[in-house]
């Protein structure tokens, strides 16, 4: 990749504790008890970093639950030539509040990354608090930045970045994003540099090992989902060889037992899939693993080499209980391939999480009726219901452009606020969706036969408060016999 080598530099990455919002998917309850999570992306950023000779600190400071002053005393120890974060476009408005609090005690360059920059690059940077933005992957961008920057190079050379020119925006001064950087191989990208965290401190409300963290294998997504950027990006799978280097040196250097591969679809290519699953056997690696995907992107004997390699979940982007809705959203799938794989999957001696959304486009009360119904039936494991958050540079997003006129996220990013995003052509409001959203999950939890379930799969006292925690404050936070819907809670 022929990074220009930047010994002597020092850059801080931080990740800002963050906490629910108003456009946030998931409801508070679940959000709170979901787990603690490593920053994969910034993981990422520190490893290129490192690659190029920079000194990196890595602050997570929401892992830690790091005040501000205590980030601040970090950051000073270490006196850092630059300071970095990533950005989402949801939880900008918070980010933001850290990014100017730690500006106005650490007067350094501030760098910030992530998808939200290849989105409202010329947005995020009318604040003062950002001085660069990569707009895409950091491989090449943020070394060659940094090589520019320090040697005092035009910058406009430097592909994939965004900065100020002429001063404040406010004062005339104007924000400009050089073009697109290149692709990266995916193979040559420098490994996540998981050794600047404690390891020892993550989990998911699921997780059954220690330790824990995050994983991909493959970037973009072949397919088109209304409500998923992802689609729009080019699919690139790492090669079964360097995906599975990376999980050897996590567990042999790090003592990690447990990975969620976060690929948007871990198994797009079968032959691929069941090429890693035998590099993981082969190599005898003592991990258990998830892996998200589609139902449509699964055989059974690709669910044979995964249960074989260590796979104990499968999470399933399902969406609906409704033909039509399933239609609108894209999803390329029919009610009775989802029965059979959920069913396939279980026989396979894998745990199946369905992925739902409440608040479609033409979702109305029937219609969620349906998809709770569809949820209870498959019999899955685990089920995740969110309220649908039409996220910017998705289709959805458009068709609530082309309906209201207005692009809420590009206003949200000049002018930061915690309004809600409306969704487009859908008569239910955030209230109703919230309720059925949270009715959803009583119904699915709160059997009998869901809760001896739960119990029986528990393996550690710590998973059991866990649980128990999320259940007594999901069940504390409704109002039992109240709702509206009509719909039992417990059934
Ligand atoms: C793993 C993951 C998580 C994990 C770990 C967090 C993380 N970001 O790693 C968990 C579960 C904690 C999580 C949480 C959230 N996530 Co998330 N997450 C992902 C996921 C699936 C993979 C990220 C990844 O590592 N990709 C691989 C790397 C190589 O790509 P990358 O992240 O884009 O990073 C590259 C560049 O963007 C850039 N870059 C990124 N950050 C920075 C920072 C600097 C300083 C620089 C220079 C460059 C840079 O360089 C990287 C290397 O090339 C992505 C979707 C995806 N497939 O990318 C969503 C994604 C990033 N998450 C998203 C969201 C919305 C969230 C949440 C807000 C969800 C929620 N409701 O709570 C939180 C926010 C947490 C936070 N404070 O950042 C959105 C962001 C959309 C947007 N418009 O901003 C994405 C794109 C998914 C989606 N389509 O909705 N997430
Ligand atoms: S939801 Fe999944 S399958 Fe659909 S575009 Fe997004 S990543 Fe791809």
């Amino acid at each position: 990749m022929n990074a220009p080598r930047l010994q002597g530099l020092k850059v801080a990455l931080v990740y800002p504790p963050y906490g629910p919002v108003k456009n946030e998917p998931g409801i508070k309850t679940v959000k709170e008890n979901y787990g603690i999570f490593p920053s994969l992306s910034l993981l990422y950023v520190a490893g290129i970093l490192e690659n190029a000779g920079v000194e990196v600190l890595f602050l997570d400071s929401h892992a830690h639950e790091w005040t501000l002053e205590e980030t601040v005393r970090k950051l000073k120890d270490f006196g850092p030539d630059y300071i970095g974060y990533t950005i989402t476009t949801y939880l900008f408005f918070q980010t933001l509040d850290w990014i100017k609090a730690i500006k106005a005690q650490v007067d350094v360059p501030t760098i910030v990354g992530g998808v939200h920059l290849s989105i409202y690059p010329r947005e995020t940077l009318t604040h003062e608090s950002i001085d660069f933005a990569i707009t895409g992957e950091a491989e090449v961008a943020l070394p060659e930045f940094l090589w520019a920057h320090t040697q005092k190079l035009p910058l406009e050379n430097v592909k994939g970045l965004a900065y100020r020119v002429g001063g404040p925006t406010a004062e005339g001064g104007r924000v400009l994003v050089t073009e697109n950087a290149d692709t990266v191989d995916v193979d040559l990208a420098p490994f996540p540099a998981r050794h600047l965290l404690d390891n020892t401190i993550y989990h998911s409300f699921i997780s059954k090992r220690k330790n824990f963290s995050c994983f991909i294998t493959s970037r973009g997504c072949p397919y088109k989902c209304i409500f998923c950027e992802q689609g729009s990006k080019a699919f690139r799978a790492r090669s079964p060889k360097n995906a599975v280097d990376e999980l050897e040196m996590s567990i042999k250097e790090f003592g990690i037992h447990e990975m969620d591969f976060f690929d948007s679809s871990f198994t797009i290519r079968k032959e691929r899939v069941i090429a890693i699953c035998d590099e993981i056997k082969r190599r005898k690696l003592d991990v258990i693993w998830a892996a998200r995907t589609r139902v449509d992107c699964i055989t059974p004997d690709v669910l044979k080499a995964m249960q074989q390699a260590g796979c104990t979940r499968i999470y399933y982007g399902i969406e609906s209980g409704n033909r039509e809705i399933l239609k609108v959203l894209k999803k390329s799938t029919s009610l009775d391939v989802i029965k059979r794989v959920v069913r396939d999957t279980k026989s396979a001696g894998i745990d199946t999480f369905g992925y739902f959304m409440v608040g479609n486009p033409y979702d109305t009360p029937t219609t969620v009726r349906q998809t709770i119904r569809l949820a209870l039936d498959l019999d899955l494991d685990y089920a995740q219901f969110s309220k649908v958050t039409p996220m910017p540079a998705t289709e959805m997003y458009t068709m609530l452009m082309k309906q209201t006129g207005r692009d809420y996220w590009r206003e949200f990013v000049l002018n930061p606020h915690d309004d809600l995003v409306p969704r487009p052509h859908c008569d239910m409001t955030d209230e109703e969706i919230q309720r059925w959203t949270r009715l959803a999950y009583l119904r699915f939890y709160y059997r009998p036969s869901m809760m001896k379930r739960r119990l029986a799969a528990v393996e550690s006292m710590d998973e059991l408060v866990r649980s128990a925690n999320t259940a007594w404050k999901m069940v504390a936070d409704y109002k039992l016999g109240e709702d509206a819907t009509g719909m039992e809670v417990v059934g």
